[in-house]
């Protein structure tokens, strides 16, 4: 095998989002870039002999091409072998668990998620360490840093690898191996020794109905290989399970509006089935819907919180839960009655690496319709399903009722966010900057009914490693535990998206039916006033609410 050591110059733009590095697929193809990356990332590591890499990506465009030069590259770079997904696919919390299971080196993740893929979409790489969790910001700093310098890669000269056929291609005389592993197996059954599945089968075989929506991405063949050959739903339970390169053309973003399609089923009346779900681009974000019944994320994680012990793996209680800055405070309320702590983060997964590692908590969740546990170390869309159908099939009660009276007993965080999508950065940049020139004077400002209490750039003291993290969002909080968040998204690949999360506390249950946009109209208005949003970005209604 010979390798090959090739003079490349450096990008600029290569620092890692919320996220990993996501960028316009055409920006990916520029020669040199996805090498300058990857070599970025293997130089910031220090690989023993005999490392293993795991490798896969959500399947969209450029995903093949990418995973060729990828192994190449680990062959070069002294990997003993690299552990592919069939097809070069591999749903990001599979991913987590084959790097988990296999106790690989780490792992490559090729992902922009929810971002819309196709020539004209987004691509993405990411890094995973050996708990199965991204890298941590000193490690994607580094990446970063050396991305700026690089001068030469290395790739070896290998044929063309086969990534479809299950099975192992030896080369260099046995020093290097590819291995194509099943991995929709391996995940199929850590979900079955984590759920009830005969409890969830025999709910199946009820005459509930349920609706999946693949989005045309990755969860597809892992969707048909669980609910229905593991839990007995009909084939018709499942919509979009095919993975295509462009995500059928669509936006593969679990949300109220982009999965329209589900949405649509959902809200049809009597005749709705009783539960709809949909996940991702890369499987890792989740959406809950009830029959004509919208769950937000963080009422999602407060009701997994509340209920977790008739989930055979948490029937021995939570150790405690994490949720990221801008989701709800509803499952504090959940974590006080349980006498457990609850942890605050910045926006990213990577954050609860280390607090899950420390055996601190079990749950974690985000407002950007992700959930997950320590069984991996990712947010987990189907996971969230099954746990959902699992709660299901035990309390015999319809996804609203639940919510209900989840809300009666804890009180209802009322939450939304609204996203107001490629904004020309300047514009963006300018509207922060005027939330954070009020700093000094909004403490004790009364807007309507409501009085703010502080204002902070939030920053998190990383209580395991001592990291500091700071500027992770503006938080405006009311004297009453309102509270308004802003912050400039860090995984589009479009000028800049503006992000209003709005939260306000009603104990009353006389209110608990009403919709968050009429429950939050009075917040939404100081949002705007607070912001000059319409005024310094000419936008008037948001791209997406949530
Ligand atoms: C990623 C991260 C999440 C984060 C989300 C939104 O999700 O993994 O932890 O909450 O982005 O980030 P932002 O608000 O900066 O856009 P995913 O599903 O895109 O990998």
């Amino acid at each position: 095998m010979q390798i090959q050591t090739i003079k490349t110059t450096a990008f600029n733009d290569q620092k890692p989002g919320t996220s990993g590095l996501r960028k316009k697929v055409k920006v990916f193809q520029q020669t040199g870039y996805l090498e300058n990356f990857v070599q970025s990332i293997f130089d910031t590591l220090d690989v023993p002999d005999n490392a293993t890499l795991a490798l896969g990506g959500d399947g969209r465009y450029f995903n093949r091409q990418a995973i060729q030069i990828i192994v190449r590259m680990a062959a070069a770079n002294g990997f003993a072998r690299v552990l592919v997904g069939q097809a070069g696919i591999l749903s990001t919390p599979a991913c987590s668990h084959i790097i988990r299971k296999y106790k690989t080196f780490g792992g490559i993740v090729l992902s922009a998620s929810h971002n819309q893929g196709g020539i004209n979409g987004d691509f993405g790489i990411k890094y995973n360490i050996s708990n199965g969790g991204p890298a941590p910001e000193k490690i994607t700093d580094s990446i970063f840093d050396l991305s700026k310098k690089i001068t030469e890669y290395k790739i070896a000269d290998l044929p063309e690898v086969d990534v479809d056929t299950l099975g192992q291609s030896i080369f260099n005389d046995g020093k290097f191996t590819v291995e194509v592993i099943d991995a929709v197996q391996d995940y199929a059954d850590l979900m079955q020794e984590l759920f009830d599945f005969s409890a969830i089968k025999k709910l199946l075989s009820s005459g509930f109905k349920m609706q999946f929506d693949a989005m045309h991405a990755v969860t597809g063949p892992y969707a048909q290989e669980i609910f229905v050959n593991r839990l007995g739903a009909s084939e018709s339970s499942l919509m979009n399970c095919i993975p295509s390169e462009d995500f059928g053309g669509g936006h593969p973003d679990p949300n109220l509006t982009y999965a329209e399609d589900l949405v649509k089923i959902m809200f049809a009346g009597e005749s709705s089935p009783d539960f709809g779900a949909a996940s991702d681009g890369d499987g890792d974000r989740n959406m809950i819907l009830g029959k004509n019944f919208f769950v937000t994320p963080s009422d999602s994680l407060a009701v997994l919180a509340a209920n977790a012990t008739l989930v055979p793996a948490y029937a021995n209680g939570i150790a405690g839960v994490a949720r990221s800055m801008p989701t709800s405070g509803a499952v504090d309320r959940v974590a006080a009655k349980l006498n457990i702590p609850c942890y605050e983060t910045p926006t990213g997964w990577k954050f609860f690496g280390n607090l899950m590692d420390a055996g601190k908590v079990t749950l974690c969740g985000e407002e950007s319709f992700g959930t997950s546990s320590s069984h991996v170390r990712e947010k987990d869309g189907l996971w969230a399903v099954l746990f959902w159908l699992n709660v299901l099939a035990k309390k015999g009660m319809s996804v609203e009722q639940i919510l209900m009276s989840h809300w009666a007993e804890f009180g209802r965080n009322v939450y939304s966010r609204h996203d107001y999508e490629a904004i020309p950065t300047d514009a963006a940049n300018t509207v922060i900057a005027h939330i954070k020139s009020q700093f000094p004077s909004l403490p004790g400002q009364s807007f309507g009914g409501y009085k703010v209490k502080t204002c902070d750039d939030f920053s998190y003291h990383d209580s395991i490693d001592g990291s500091i993290s700071h500027n992770q969002g503006i938080r405006i909080l009311f004297e009453d535990g309102s509270r308004i968040v802003f912050r400039l998204s860090g995984t589009g690949t479009e000028g800049a998206t503006i992000r209003i999360y709005l939260e306000a506390f009603d104990p009353e249950v006389k209110n608990h039916h009403l919709d968050a946009q009429v429950a939050l109209a009075e917040m939404i208005q100081i949002a705007l006033k607070i912001s000059e949003l319409k005024e310094r970005t000419g936008r008037d209604t948001p791209t997406v609410i949530t």
